[in-house]
């Protein structure tokens, strides 16, 4: 017999999902934010979580929490907006889950069962943070995050590594070997480009010397490899570096899989810096050359999106990231972002706004009296158009 308690759960929950979602007032030209996350843990199915007999679950506890639901990687398949989230259960491990909508602001619902992904060994601990590609060799390609022990005597030390997963429908997926980068011992933040580049499968990388720290690992790489089914890079080439004193000073990643525009491949990524109160990750944009996909033709300066009010505190404090955007073919543009490592939310704009942002605002001048210079220029040309001085 299916336990009372249920029904009222299911009830509060299918207001939550079913809520429409507006505009807030935040205003930067560039995108807007949402009032409501797309995706949290309240819109995780009751019935991934408890045991819905009344004999075997009399008080009905959950018996498998949920802890969050962030970083998602995004596709339009079969014109239904579709996101992999990245979801913790409350014992830490993530897996993946679709959810989908018709619309890219509101109404997600995940499919009734999580990804079922398959292994690759025994030791592969932990998975998240899924790019998707839609390749044109017609496959989907999900990259991820694969997490193992590093076996010393620090259980927090690990290795990252970059699966690969390929899909038709999201529901059937064939793992292929990881990636091996020759001249990188970890990988996290990978992500295939849609298209071959010199006939190979053209990925962006982030070289990394530990788990945590990037150490020598300059920026966002770019690599190529001849065969997925058996994916190895020789060389990594930097595209986006990191600099001293900017937004991407301890790190960067690859975010979003590139999206292709006729001014160039638009990227979406994170940089991190340290503060006094641990790091702060922020989201920030470039573009690369759409013949050479590794040369970075704009850049502007700081960050697109940085953590706002209540998305400044979660399980992470402070992080906003993406791993997901859809570009609809109208042009406009849903960008995936999550917040402190605890919910999903949505940023909507368009791929001519963000051309705009990434050609018309200015790079870092990476120095102070530089950065004075940049901005008493647009001063002055304003109070001149204004009539004033
Ligand atoms: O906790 C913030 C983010 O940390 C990692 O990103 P990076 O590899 O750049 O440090 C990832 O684990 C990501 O999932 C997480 O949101």
């Amino acid at each position: 017999m299916i336990h009372e308690k249920y029904y009222e759960l299911l009830n509060v929950q299918e207001e939550l999902l079913s809520a429409g979602n507006s505009k807030t007032s935040f205003y930067n030209g560039i995108y807007d934010r949402y009032e409501n996350p797309v995706l949290t843990r309240e819109h995780i199915p009751l019935h991934w979580k408890y045991d819905l007999n009344k004999d075997t679950n009399p008080y009905f506890q959950e018996r498998l929490g949920i802890n969050a639901v962030f970083n998602a990687g995004a596709i339009k398949l079969n014109g239904k907006y579709c996101l992999v989230a990245r979801v913790e259960g409350s014992d830490r491990k993530s897996f993946f889950a679709v959810a989908e909508s018709d619309k890219g602001t509101e109404g997600f619902r995940f499919r009734d069962y999580p990804v079922r992904l398959p292994e690759l060994t025994d030791d592969e601990t932990n998975v998240y943070d899924m790019r998707l590609t839609q390749h044109e060799d017609g496959w989907v390609y999900g990259v991820f995050c694969v997490e193992k022990s590093a076996g010393t005597a620090d259980l927090s030390e690990a290795v990252a590594s970059a699966g690969i997963a390929r899909t038709k429908d999201l529901v059937n997926w064939e793992r292929l070997p990881d990636l091996v980068t020759k001249r990188s011992p970890q990988q996290r933040n990978v992500c295939l480009l849609p298209e071959f580049v010199d006939g190979k499968y053209a990925f962006y990388t982030r070289p990394m010397d530990g788990f945590i720290e990037t150490g020598s690992g300059g920026g966002i790489g770019f690599g190529l490899a001849d065969d997925i089914t058996n994916a190895v890079i020789d060389e990594e080439r930097m595209t986006s570096i990191r600099r001293y004193h900017t937004i991407t000073e301890s790190k960067n990643g690859a975010g979003a899989t590139p999206i292709k525009t006729d001014r160039g491949w638009l990227h979406i990524a994170h940089g991190v810096r340290n503060t006094a109160a641990g790091l702060r990750y922020v989201i920030y944009c470039f573009v690369t050359d759409l013949n050479e996909p590794w040369k970075v033709i704009a850049e502007p300066g700081g960050y697109l999106i940085a953590p706002l009010k209540g998305e400044r505190v979660g399980d992470v404090s402070n992080v906003v990231f993406t791993n997901g955007a859809i570009a609809d073919e109208n042009g406009d543009l849903y960008i995936y972002y999550a917040s402190s490592d605890t919910r999903l939310h949505v940023a909507a704009s368009t791929v001519d706004k963000m051309l705009d942002y990434a050609f018309g605002t200015p790079a870092d001048a990476l120095r102070t009296a530089k950065c004075v210079e940049q901005r008493c220029g647009l001063i002055e040309s304003n109070l001149r158009l204004l009539g004033g001085k």
